[in-house]
Order: structure tokens, then sequence, then C-alpha cells
């Protein structure tokens, strides 16, 4: 299928140390991919479900112990920890090499290796990038196929290049105490060992389109960001995009889908998804910021996902797409979670396959089971999904998981002031990763388990982005969905009430829509967001505005200790914004 020396002299190496029975390139064929699932189903890896009901649709268990994850066991083998920087597990590469090496040997003995050529964005595009991923798992093969382009094409476009990105994964025995998920940023390589959740082992995502791909963002002059991208149409027919980053399992897929509210829908609001996870972002020969989304996928959160929540997301998971880790419905042969309807089914087994009972109180599908679905699948896919140049930002907006202190939505004062707004960003921890949940931890820009480099020097090329795109920056926007009242409710309806905050955005974006200057930034006027239809008064959104000066001392102080980190990689621009934030708290 390749020429490529580069590349057939990689899979020897890597043949030769693994030691597979038999190579399999994948060339991307619905042949050879029916024939994969078929295999899978013989072998009990993938269970085909109802054909009449979710045709095409398979349901995947993982090893009970490897379900989301791992950043404790995700490393930066950058030659110095000092590249690594703060916020990564680093490892010397010369002996990261050496341990994965010594875990990989012959473990594909007995197995198949299967050679992934795929491409994060459009086949042949400029600003897509490939990588080659081998595996002994045809869950993963399955997957890649789903969440990005894969096949011979991916081989044609890379010719005799020496420019792509090498992946490694082998199952092993999914032993927990050496599972190891290693990037090699300088070596453009990735190695994950004894894992089969998706997370750590599509290694075109997360390995790959963010920690992999930050770093050469940064080299090269271009960004790779945890955000979903969507198109927000007016009823005039105008698209306007945003790009927006939360934390893992904080909403983005649902509002990358989001289906206005009746009234809006009724005016011709439309939303459009371009992208729920991943936005690569360069500077176009416009001089303004465009975005695509590098992935051909959806690898969503299932729990919580319904027709009311998220009516595009359950559409897009009706064909083609693989579930893990959600209930099985034996009567029926179909798939449940966890907030789909309120009637579980009575003959099903849980996410590990064991007989569960629906009333006895135990969740029958895992917290992080998720759905992977083909995003051609998404009725509001936007039609500039495939485009190569992508689209361009007119707001970027953070956001995550607080009770509390932020704000339901507040304005930068400029893009360096953003960047601060970015860096400072704290969330409620979420199931998709192992360890607790719900504890507050600082995750600038959503990057935390991503950003493949010191963080520091992340902030300073986030700063320099800005003086490229001087003004035609986009404006920079947080948002929290989640404020929660004295009682413990959310003061906030979300879901699709939340493009009535977009639309806000957008609006302040044209200079449209007033402002009320606070010590953290601009928040909407008293009428600023649409309240019609909504059961919110006016004095729920004052609250939900509300800027309280003892919370944010406390978060400064809290920003201080956390900037701490970066020694004299933080750039002195956002010192010096920390300093502002506390002049205008007194
Ligand atoms: C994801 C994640 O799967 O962020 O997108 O964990
Ligand atoms: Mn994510």
């Amino acid at each position: 299928m390749t020429t490529n020396k580069s590349v057939l002299a990689w899979i020897e190496e890597m043949k030769n140390l693994v030691n597979p029975d038999s190579v399999v390139f994948i060339d991307g064929s619905e042949a050879q991919l029916e024939a994969l699932r078929a295999q899978a189903v013989k072998t009990g890896e993938m269970i085909k479900l109802n054909e009449e009901k979710l045709p095409g649709c398979y349901l995947h268990r993982t090893a009970v112990n490897d379900v989301a994850r791992v950043e404790g066991r995700t490393f930066i083998c950058a030659k110095t920890k000092e590249a690594a920087g703060p916020t990564n597990n680093w490892m010397d590469p010369a002996e990261a090499y050496k341990m994965l090496y010594d875990i990989a040997k012959g473990s594909y003995a007995g197995r198949t290796m299967y050679v992934i050529p795929y491409s994060m964005g459009p086949v042949g595009s400029e600003f897509s990038k490939i990588g080659i991923e081998l595996t002994d798992s045809i869950y993963v093969v399955l997957n890649m196929a789903i969440m990005t382009r894969v096949g011979e094409d991916v081989f044609k476009a890379l010719g005799d290049s020496e420019d792509w990105i090498k992946g490694l994964h082998c199952k092993c025995n999914i032993e927990e105490e050496n599972r190891y998920i290693c990037h090699f940023p300088e070596d453009n390589t990735i190695i994950s060992v004894n894992s089969g959740y998706g997370g750590n082992v599509l290694l075109g995502k997360k390995c790959f389109a963010l920690r992999i791909a930050s770093f050469l963002g940064k080299n090269e002059g271009w960004m790779a960001e945890h955000m979903l991208i969507l198109g927000l149409e007016n009823p005039k027919g105008e698209i306007k995009y945003i790009a927006a980053a939360f934390p893992s399992a904080c909403g983005k897929t649902n509002l990358a889908m989001l289906i206005p509210p009746e009234k809006y829908r009724k005016m011709g609001y439309k939303v459009w998804c371009v992208g729920d996870d991943i936005a690569w972002m360069r500077i176009g020969e416009d001089g303004r910021l465009w975005a695509v989304n590098p992935e051909n996928g959806f690898f969503g959160v299932a729990p919580g996902t319904n027709v009311k929540s998220n009516p595009n997301a359950l559409s897009s998971t009706q064909s083609g797409t693989i579930f893990t880790n959600v209930v099985h419905n034996l009567d029926e042969n179909t798939v449940w979670w966890e907030g789909l309807d309120k009637n579980p089914p009575k003959n099903a087994l849980n996410w590990k396959g064991e007989k569960w009972d629906c009333e006895g109180g135990e969740k029958g599908a895992h917290p992080n089971s998720r759905f992977t679905a083909p995003a051609k699948n998404c009725p509001c896919i936007s039609s500039e999904f495939d485009s190569s140049k992508g689209v361009p930002i007119s707001a970027i907006v953070f956001g995550g998981r607080r009770a509390k202190a932020a704000p339901l939505v507040y304005q930068s004062r400029d893009w360096q002031h953003g960047v601060f707004v970015g860096s400072v960003m704290a969330s409620e921890t979420t199931a998709a990763a192992t360890g607790a949940v719900g504890v507050v931890r600082h995750d600038p820009m959503a990057m935390i388990p991503f950003c493949g480099y010191h963080m520091g020097e992340y902030f300073a090329h986030w700063l320099e982005m800005g003086k490229k795109l001087g003004d035609k920056a986009p404006k920079i926007f947080n948002v929290n969905w989640f404020r929660l009242d004295d009682e413990g409710n959310f003061m906030w309806p979300g879901f699709g009430d939340n493009m009535r905050v977009l639309n806000w955005i957008l609006d302040r974006c044209e200079g449209k829509a007033d402002a009320v200057e606070t010590p953290i930034g601009y928040v909407p006027a008293a009428d600023g967001i649409d309240l019609e239809g909504l059961d919110v008064s006016k004095e729920t959104l004052a609250e939900l505005l509300n800027v309280d000066k003892e919370i944010w001392s406390a978060e400064a102080a809290d920003i201080e200790e956390f900037f701490k980190k970066f020694g004299d990689k933080l750039p002195k621009e956002l010192s010096a914004e920390l300093c502002e934030l506390k002049a205008r708290l007194k």
C-alpha cells in the first residue's frame, strides 16, 4: 500500500519488537472493515446490536480497570523535565523507550498487527497531518475508522514524506500497573501500552491532535486546542463561528449540537456543528483566525445524552456507531444508559456484562461510557465540516463547571486579558479521567491533561498569536452553565437556552450589546440576555451575573499560588493581569 521508506522501516522495526503473527494494512474499504467487525463479533470483542433499530451498531466492554484516561500514567517524554513543564508527568526519553519496549516486546505474539494510516483533517489538505497507528486491537481499528480518515488515500497523500506521527499501541494484558501513555514530542512518536480505553488508545485524538499537535503548533505558529467549533446562523442566513474550550464531560458535545429554543427556531436561527472536541486554528490569508476540526467522528459521553439534552447527538448514534460500557438491553438487543429515558430495561446486562437490576440502585452504564459516532450522521453537521481551510472564528469561549465563582457569562477586556481568563480556568473534575470526581482543579484553557509542553510557554504562545492577530483577533469570553443556588439547584436551564448567551456573545463581537464592567470583565447589562419564555426571573439573572468580590479575592489568592508553579516561564503579562485584578477587587 505504500513504498514510503520511513514508514516501511519503522513498521519493520516495530514488527521485530512486538512479533505479530501477521500484518494487515487498513485500506479503509468497507469490505475490509466489515470483515473486521464480523471477526470482532466472533471473538466476543464486540456485540452486534439490533440491525433494524441500530443498523451497523456494536457494543464493546472494556476491562473493568480500564474505563477512562489515566492522567497519572500519561507522560511527556521530552529531553528535559523543564520542557514538559510542571503540569505534565515527565520521563527521560531513553528510559521511557527502554521501559516501553520491554513491555511491548513480543506482546503481539499470536495476534495481528493492524497498520492504520490516518489523516487528522481532510485527506490531502495542506493543514491536515498524517499519523500511522499500529495496534493489536480490532476495536481500535474500527474506532479509528470512525474518528479519523483512514486508508489507502492517506498513504497516497503522504507520498515519500517523512512528516508523519508514529503511534504504537499494544493492548498487552491490560495491566493497570504497567499502563503507560507516552508522548515523545521531539520524535513525533506516541506509545500506549496496557490499555484499551478510547482516550488512551485512539492515538489520533488526545495523544496526537492535542498533545503532539500543541507542541507542533507552538513551533509552527498555529494552535491545537481542546475546543468545540460551532456556527450560529441568524435569520438573515449569516453564520458566525465560535470555538469553545470546556474540560472533559462539561457539555462540549451538547453545546456544539445545540438546538435553539422554539422562539429562535421560528425566527430562523440554527446551530451548525463543525466539531465537538478539538480545534486546530491558524491565521488565514485574511489575517483572521480559522479553525478546522481534525476529527471525523464524535467520541461522546453517553450518560445524560437524550432527546431533550442533545437530540442531534442521539440521532448521530443511531447507525454505524460503537457503544462502549453502556447497558445491554437483552430483550431488544439495543443499548441504554442513565439519563437516556425513564424506562431502563428490565432484562439487561450492566457495563461489566453482569445481570443488572435496574431497581437495585446501582448504575447500569459506566459514568464515562461512550459512543463513537460518525460525524456525517449528525443532522446539524456544518457544510464546512470537510473544508480544508476551516471556518473563521469570531469568538473564543472558555468555560467550566463552577458552583459559585464564575458568572453565567463575561467578556475579557482584550486578548491579553482573555488569555489570563483562560489561564485561570478551574472546573470540577468529571469521570472522563480516573480519580476523584467533583473536585475543583485548575484547568487552563481545558488543556491541563493535553498540553504537550511547558504550560508557561503555551500561555506565551497564546499571547504571541494575539499579537499576530491584532485587531482581527476573536473576542474572548467565559461562561458557566453550572452555577448553583443556595439549595444546590442549577440556576440556569442550560442546553438549548445557552443560545441566548451565545447571541449576547456574538452581539458583543459586533459591538451591538451593552455590558457592565466588573472587576473580572464585562457582564451583560440588566436586559442583555433574553429571558422570554424562560422560567428565570430578572433577580435570578442578576444573581447569575453577580461577581462576588469576596469569592474572587479568594480566587485571586488561589491563582497567585497556581501561577507560582510556572516560575519564570509565566509570561509577565499574566502576572500583570493578576495584579490588576487584585487592584480592581480592592
Ligand atoms: C474526551 C475527553 O474524551 O476529554 O474528549 O476525555
Ligand atoms: Mn475532550
